[in-house]
């Protein structure tokens, strides 16, 4: 039988790129799908804790295997900012446009666009937690580029692509993705469990 995990997320970006990554491989269920409307906390400093409480959250909800994950944008210039505040960077409306004003003017000037994104995964199963992450290294640009992903897609090119992840299909960034990096190790992982 299939394994069965519940994603602990409210962002259908996220829901889209994992599920492509993972195929049919796992049965993948959304908060939503699973009838769960809550907006899970993230109070804490660090993506690692803020994946755990989106996770245990959820796990505490519905006593079943979930995971998680939590990403932030770490910028070299700006001592690792937005970080683990890439959600609400220009504030609690989660803008991402108003995030990418708010990045593109804090880096004027700088010449330093050194970058990265990166993710934690939590994974709660059989009541035991597995951590996993994944980053990817590249360039913050000057300007807009592309309308496709979400977030900071449309500023970012990772390093040797050349166009923003926002120029790419799902099958572009996905071969350059901090999140695809990830999910592969929880994929392994899971095979490895034999679940
Ligand atoms: P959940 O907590 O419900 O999973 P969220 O959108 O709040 O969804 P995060 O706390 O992990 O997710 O916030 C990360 C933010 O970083 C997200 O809102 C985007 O603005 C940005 N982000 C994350 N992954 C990204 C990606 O692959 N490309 C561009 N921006 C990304």
């Amino acid at each position: 039988m299939k394994t069965t995990l519940i994603f602990a997320t409210n962002n259908q970006h996220k829901v889209e790129e994992i599920r492509y990554v993972i195929g049919e491989q796992f049965e993948i269920i959304t908060l939503q799908e699973a009838g769960i409307d809550i907006d899970i906390p993230e109070p804490h400093d660090t993506l690692e804790a803020n994946a755990t409480e989106k996770s245990q959250t959820i796990h505490l909800l519905t006593h079943q295997n979930c995971f998680s994950e939590d990403t932030g944008l770490e910028v070299e210039a700006l001592n690792g900012e937005p970080g683990v505040k890439s959600a609400r960077y220009a504030g609690d409306g989660r803008n991402f446009q108003d995030n990418i004003d708010k990045l593109l003017h804090n880096l004027q000037g700088i010449t330093n666009r050194n970058a990265r994104f990166r993710t934690v995964i939590s994974l709660v199963l059989e009541g035991k937690e597995y951590l996993f992450e994944g980053s990817c290294e590249g360039d913050i640009i000057t300007e807009q580029k592309g309308v496709q992903g979400f977030g900071y897609d449309p500023v970012f090119i990772p390093t040797g692509a050349g166009i923003s992840f926002a120029e790419m299909t799902m099958a572009q960034k996905t071969t350059y993705s901090h999140r695809q990096k990830a999910v592969m190790k929880l994929i392994h992982f899971l095979n490895q469990q034999n679940v």
